[in-house]
């Protein structure tokens, strides 16, 4: 019930805009945005985490570092107390840190590569506000690429000329609802992932629109082994079920077919595409003495041959759009399905045509299938950092446990750069990095970790400073989804938790240490940021004919919604219509079946042109003998990524507080695993505890653990121990995709899983760390 003196302050999220629902200055309930049809029930997880005892109440030291800086034992991190300190004393400390590390080894010995999602919000952007701030003194070692693609980062530049294909504009709904007969989805469109946009979204529009799209008739393939979340009931798809990670096979199957039944698109592959001669000899296993064949695939992914035959012709006779899911290339060589779907889109014929062709990650985020907003974001500006060395972002551990090492990547040699200092804000690589024994190894590394965290998140238990970062509830700021309609503007609802502060100002008053506070903050406040940054974007949007109001009635306003474009896009069109002019930029300025660059670079794990290669685990690998179960670990539908884990909407998902691990009911029954039953998950790299589901909804041979759940040691520190709570990432590979990406494998790991016949251990990363006296 709503009381009549309660008030409701407009914010958002990177899952959406809702309504803070205030109470005598305390947040109380949450409350969809008018134009959301389709609003995230994650919004109220923000009711419990807000206040919740894992909130970072003041600033902390460990306790080892404390007494003895940088000549204290690392072991000690993640496992020793930690002493409250105040702001002065934590402040001082991280400049002085800060100074010594630069003075003594180099800006390129501070990794403030930093990723992670953070809060939505252009202003009180974390990592940006970092950048920032270490841009001002000399530069910082940063990351490239994405976890969330870092295969199709490095390989979509050179083989299509861009990221258009992947992060968007892909091809519209309006258009997609109208024009496609046929839609054909590796690794489905999964609703639960596209209650997510970065930037945040005021409407969600994917379900809407994929309603419509089955009721104007278009009927729906889903290729995937997870029909629970990857293809909504109300599609009615046909549930095909190969082994995890066999994909690129079965589009070679699917290719054969074409080749050998003529109903490849000759014309369309001579006039827009380079190298499918190249490639033709590979797929008729000319040069191999291996034809791809639909009977070849079928041994590989474990569907009939005849299935992949006539998925083949139904693509060449219906308007088919193909689609991809961006997991499939977060995987050991995960360059290859994607790769691999261009090219069969490309035999099809149908790129650029209305409801034809291929997009990546439907159902991946909100974003995709939605218009380009004419209008930028408004952002913080970063700076330009003058350090120039990077790793690409997975290779985190790597760098930690080999500094001065080498490693490949898209055609150069990067040497690793000797990181004294790690410098994390808005991000969580105890969440999101591959196997978290490994990476706990490499984190004893650096002489000096330094959190900006709002709660007492596994990365902020395993650093030595820890500053008290105040959530989106309790500042000003605006928020944008690049492909969203609207600018919202984000009001301060409550006043910051316990001792928290915002971001912008730690690093204002750590600039002021070290002699450029001017610099960073330009002597503006928090509302003359907004401003500001609003000013420059309302100027950006005008050159886009796009009229914004002024800052003054935007934010007396709340929030403005853009027009409505109503032409369907439809991606390549252009490129269709006019090969020569609409400038592919591509060597060859056409799409590249065989790629002479990526070839020139020799790689064995990513040749010329779309291969199958044998991911190094699978269910068709010599370690199923071992661990006989593919593990994959999906986005969360309950939270974003570890974010709100501590909330009461992913908290009600847990089984007896442990993360849901899916397993088929076959493969649970033959282990004696009962639905509800708390499990041991394990392999060679790590071992966890999880809460089995026993569905049919996941294939056989094939279990699920979604992300986020935060790590909690049995003890804590330790290499090897048991994770208490069932984070997929104790789990996960920690390789990357190939010599050109290196992008994350997370999608590739083996395990075993057990029923648990000890003690339950209770859960306690929830709760605040130990604490030493001050
Ligand atoms: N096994 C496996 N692992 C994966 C994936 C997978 O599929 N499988 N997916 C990967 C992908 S695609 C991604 S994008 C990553 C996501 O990984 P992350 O982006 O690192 O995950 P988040 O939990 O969003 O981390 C953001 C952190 O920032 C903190 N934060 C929020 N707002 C602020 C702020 O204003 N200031 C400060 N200082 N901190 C703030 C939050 O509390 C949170 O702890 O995970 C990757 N990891
Ligand atoms: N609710 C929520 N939504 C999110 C996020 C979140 O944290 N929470 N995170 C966002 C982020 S940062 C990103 S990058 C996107 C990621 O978007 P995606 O990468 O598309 O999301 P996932 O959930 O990892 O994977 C989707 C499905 O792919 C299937 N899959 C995995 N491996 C294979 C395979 O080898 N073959 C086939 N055919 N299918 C496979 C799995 O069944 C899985 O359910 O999600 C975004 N959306
Ligand atoms: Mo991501």
């Amino acid at each position: 019930m709503t009381k009549s003196d309660s008030k409701f302050v407009l914010t958002a999220s990177h899952w959406g805009t809702y309504y803070a629902e205030i109470e005598d200055g305390r947040i109380v309930g949450t409350k969809p945005f008018e134009a959301d049809g389709f609003p995230s029930p994650i919004n109220d997880s923000i009711l419990d985490a807000v206040y919740s005892d894992s909130r970072i109440d003041r600033p902390h030291v460990r306790k080892g570092f404390l007494e003895k800086g940088k000549d204290s034992d690392h072991n000690g991190r993640g496992g020793e107390p930690f002493v409250p300190v105040d702001w002065d004393t934590a402040l001082d400390l991280v400049a002085s840190e800060v100074k010594r590390v630069k003075e003594d080894f180099g800006n390129s010995s501070i990794h403030a590569g930093s990723y992670g999602w953070a809060s939505a919000g252009g202003f009180h952007h974390a990592q940006g506000l970092l950048k920032r701030f270490l841009n001002l003194y000399g530069g910082s070692n940063v990351h490239k690429d994405s976890y969330s693609t870092g295969a199709a980062n490095v390989l979509l530049p050179h083989i299509l000329g861009g990221m258009d294909a992947s992060s968007g504009p892909v091809s519209t709904w309006d258009g997609l609802a109208k024009d496609t007969e046929l839609m054909v989805s590796f690794g489905g469109i999964a609703l639960k992932n596209t209650q997510v946009e970065a930037g945040s979204a005021g409407e969600h529009a994917t379900e809407k629109w994929l309603r419509k799209m089955r009721e104007s008739g278009v009927n729906f393939v889903y290729i995937g082994p997870n029909k629970g979340t990857d293809a909504a009931e109300f599609l009615e798809a046909e549930w095909l079920q190969p082994r995890p990670h066999s994909d690129t096979a079965i589009m070679l199957g699917l290719a054969h077919t074409l080749v050998t039944e003529k109903l490849h698109d000759e014309a369309f592959l001579d006039k827009y595409t380079v190298g499918f001669e190249k490639f033709l000899p590979y797929l008729m296993g000319e040069n191999d003495g291996q034809p791809k064949s639909p009977e070849w695939a079928a041994e590989i992914c474990g569907l009939d041959a005849d299935t992949i035959r006539s998925l083949a012709r139904r693509m060449a006779s219906h308007r088919t759009m193909l689609t991809m899911s961006w997991s499939l290339q977060r995987a050991d060589h995960g360059e290859q399905p994607f790769w691999m779907m261009i090219t069969l889109a490309a035999m099809v014929g149908q790129i650029g045509l209305p409801g034809g062709g291929f997009g990546f990650g439907y159902g991946s985020m909100n974003r995709q299938g939605n218009r380009k907003r004419p209008v930028p974001s408004p952002r913080v500006p970063q700076g330009v950092n003058p350090n120039h060395t990077f790793i690409p972002c997975a290779r985190i551990s790597d760098m930690l446990l080999n500094p001065g090492g080498t490693v490949d990547y898209n055609g150069r040699t990067i040497t690793y750069p000797d990181i004294r200092m790690v410098y994390w804000c808005g991000g969580n690589p105890f969440h999101h990095h591959q196997d978290i024994n490994r990476l706990i190894e490499a984190w004893r590394r650096p002489e000096v970790v330094i959190v900006n965290e709002i709660w007492w998140t596994s990365t902020a238990r395993h650093s030595d400073i820890v500053l008290p970062a105040t959530s989106t509830l309790e500042r000003n700021d605006i928020a944008s989804g690049t492909f969203d309609r609207f600018l919202i503007g984000m009001k301060k609802a409550i006043e910051p938790v316990g001792e928290a502060r915002h971001d912008f100002e730690i690093f204002a008053d750590l600039s002021e240490r070290l002699g450029f506070r001017e610099k960073f903050t330009k002597g503006r406040n928090e509302m003359e940021w907004l401003r500001h940054i609003y000013d420059v974007g309302r100027q950006q949007a005008a050159q886009n004919q796009v009229e914004l109001p002024d800052f003054d009635d935007f934010w007396e306003q709340g929030f403005y919604e853009v027009p409505e474009n109503p032409e369907p896009y439809v991606l390549f069109s252009d490129f269709r219509r006019d090969p020569d002019g609409s400038n592919l930029h591509t060597p060859s300025g056409k799409i590249e079946i065989f790629s002479e660059k990526i070839d020139s670079f020799n790689y064995d794990d990513c040749p010329g042109h779309p291969v199958w290669l044998e991911p190094v685990e699978w269910l068709g690998s010599e370690k199923t003998k071992q661990f006989p179960l593919h593990l994959l670990s999906s986005q969360p539908s309950m939270r974003l990524h570890g974010q709100m884990d501590n909330g009461g909407v992913s908290l009600k998902s847990k089984i007896q507080g442990r993360e849901p691990v899916w397993i088929n009911t076959k493969d649970a029954t033959a282990r004696g695993i009962a639905d509800g039953d708390v499990v041991r998950v394990f392999n060679d790299r790590g071992q966890c505890l999880a809460g089995a589901t026993v569905t049919d909804d996941i294939s056989q041979g094939v279990a699920l653990i979604q992300t986020g759940a935060w790590y909690d040691p049995l003890e804590p520190g330790k290499i090897g121990t048991l994770d208490r709570h069932g984070n997929a990432n104790m789990l996960a590979l920690d390789k990357g995709t190939s010599k050109l990406a290196q992008g994350s494998s997370a999608q590739t790991a083996l395990v075993d899983i057990e029923k648990w016949q000890e003690d339950i251990p209770e859960i306690n990363v929830f709760s605040q760390p130990e604490m030493a006296a001050e």
